[in-house]
């Protein structure tokens, strides 16, 4: 309702010269819907005049790709010879305006009580899971909702990525959310996208979820 007369009425405000470009901009919003219009403009101006940055952790039982992960948001390669990651690396990855503080963690058993402290002062927490490991699937949940469950790490997004779907018989979003029991998670926000580190597959939706996340400075 509201539509029809904002539209006319700027267009009989807006001076000559730029009245082709305000068409195309106001029949562009409409087309899509004035929230995200404005969404879109929001994000773009702002993005021209504010830095963004962001820390994340990235965790998951041992062998789900996270380093792969890391590899390909910032370099785009894929390499099959991974090395374990003992304990953990950082790599920071800009994106644009924005600059993502990977923490990336060893997933060995020996590794996973100090997921939690790596996890506290984030922007969002990575779960990364081989979705074609069923064997490993019920340990990856209570993993996860152990960590979960530990009051520090209250409210932090959680972004579920299901790996290794290039693999013949690898899960479903649907089956995974089910296994993961994801649904049960009610406290914050849960996304997950089923992905291929090797063949790049969903990694644009990845990153620009995390771009999303992330929080402006100055
Ligand atoms: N088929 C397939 N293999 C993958 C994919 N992503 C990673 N891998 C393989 O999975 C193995 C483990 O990958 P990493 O990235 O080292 O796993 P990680 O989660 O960092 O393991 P930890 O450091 O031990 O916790 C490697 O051989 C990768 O090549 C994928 O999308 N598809
Ligand atoms: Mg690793």
């Amino acid at each position: 309702m509201l539509q029809g007369p904002v539209y006319s009425l700027t267009l009989n405000l807006v001076p000559c010269p730029y009245q082709n470009c305000a068409v195309v901009i106001l029949r562009f919003s409409r087309w899509c819907g004035w929230s995200r219009f404005i969404d879109w403009s929001l994000y773009y101006f702002g993005s021209l005049f504010f830095k963004q940055e962001m820390e994340l952790s990235l965790i998951g039982l041992q062998n789900a790709g996270k380093t792969s992960l890391v590899n390909v948001v910032a370099t785009g390669g894929y390499s099959e010879d991974m090395i374990p990651t003992v304990g953990f690396n950082m790599r920071k990855v800009t994106k644009g305006n924005v600059t993502i503080k990977l923490w990336d963690l060893g997933g060995q058993p020996r590794f996973r009580s100090m997921w939690e402290r790596y996890c506290r002062a984030v922007s969002a927490i990575v779960y990364v899971v081989d979705a074609a490991d069923f064997d490993n699937l019920s340990i990856s949940k209570s993993e996860l909702h152990d960590l979960l469950s530990k009051p520090s790490l209250n409210g932090i997004p959680l972004l579920v990525l299901g790996n290794k779907i290039d693999k013949p018989g690898a899960l479903s979003k649907e089956s995974l959310v089910d296994q993961m029991d994801l649904k049960s998670i009610t406290d914050r926000e849960v996304c997950c996208f089923m992905i291929s580190c090797k063949n790049s597959t969903n990694i644009d939706s990845v990153i620009d979820w995390l771009v999303k996340h992330s929080k402006s400075k100055n």
